[in-house]
């Protein structure tokens, strides 16, 4: 039996070849292997997945609030150059060996927290924001490391997780942030020397706004920024990045309340679909969507 504080969080891992084929589908064969764990503490979340020391293999990333840090776990290459963490206490699990923590002080409640390059230089960098209430930007030193850090005085962000956006949202190929705010949304442009612009605020939002994700939900390639929202009738809000570089008007979506929300290409057609009890996004479409019938998960 897992008690507290034996294991707090755990990393699931996958991998391939384990099943055979489905004779009926014919889909390749693919199976899990056996659960990974490593040890955090209550009150981590904001959980994201990325390379954040520039070694091409993805590492995992979870603010910890009981900590005031953010956990890097950051992937090794060499398994077998580590043993597991012996167990010092009956029923403990020791941390597996493919991931090594290497904390962040953050020295601030984390309520939002996202991962993405900021300065053109091809390694991911880290934006947070918490409370004492500014937006924090990590970037990532050329050795792999967290390095200089700018931050933004903004006291309206979100104090819900999902709050914060990272893509481009001018078509100009440079990531920029978005920031939700309690009355608007903010966007911070990156310029073409890599460098963050101020805060640009917009008044408004949907009603009952959540969360914000940037993906490309109509198939042109330029991503689009969605609002999930806490409003039974529309829990969905579009804005469509025009071609000039525009996030165009609010297109509301009529759909049950969600509970949870996932987006992903789940059938890899190169389009973005929403999964709750399952929503697929039609490419070249802006008409209201419908949910499909059958759930994509069984
Ligand atoms: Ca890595
Ligand atoms: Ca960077
Ligand atoms: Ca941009
Ligand atoms: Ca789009």
């Amino acid at each position: 039996m897992l008690t507290r504080p034996v294991l707090l969080a755990m990393v699931v891992l996958t991998s391939c070849g384990v099943l055979s084929a489905n004779a009926e589908t014919q889909l390749p064969p693919f199976g899990f292997s056996g659960m990974e764990f490593y040890k955090l503490d209550w009150n981590t979340h904001n959980l994201r997945i990325a390379d954040i020391n520039g070694d091409g293999l993805n590492d995992v990333v979870v603010a910890n609030n009981a900590r005031a840090r953010i956990e890097c776990l950051i992937q090794q290459t060499d398994l077998d150059a580590e043993e597991p963490s012996a167990p010092t206490e009956p029923n403990e699990f020791p941390n597996d060996a493919r991931f090594k923590n290497r904390p962040f002080l953050a020295e601030k409640k984390i309520f939002s927290l996202e991962l993405g390059d900021l300065n053109g230089d091809g390694r991911n960098d880290m934006v947070y924001y918490g409370d004492p209430r500014e937006l924090v930007v990590v970037y990532q030193n050329a050795d792999g490391g967290w390095g200089t850090r700018k931050t933004f005085d903004i006291t309206d962000g979100p104090t819900k997780q999902a709050g914060i956006a990272i893509g481009d949202v001018n078509g100009d190929d440079l990531n920029d942030i978005v920031l939700l705010a309690t009355d608007g949304v903010y966007f911070i442009y990156q310029s073409a020397t890599g460098k963050l612009g101020s805060p640009i605020k917009e008044s408004g939002l949907p009603e009952g706004t959540i969360a914000i994700a940037l993906r490309d939900f109509n198939g042109d390639s330029r991503l689009d920024l969605l609002y999930a929202c806490a409003n039974e009738a529309a829990p969905l809000c579009f804005r469509f990045q025009s071609p000039e570089g525009h996030l165009g008007p609010e297109a509301r979506c009529k759909a049950p309340s969600i509970r949870t929300l996932a987006l992903g290409d789940i059938d890899n057609d190169a389009v973005e679909e929403l999964t709750d009890r399952v929503f697929q996004l039609v490419p070249e479409s802006t008409e209201p969507l419908e949910p499909l019938s059958a759930p994509a998960f069984g």
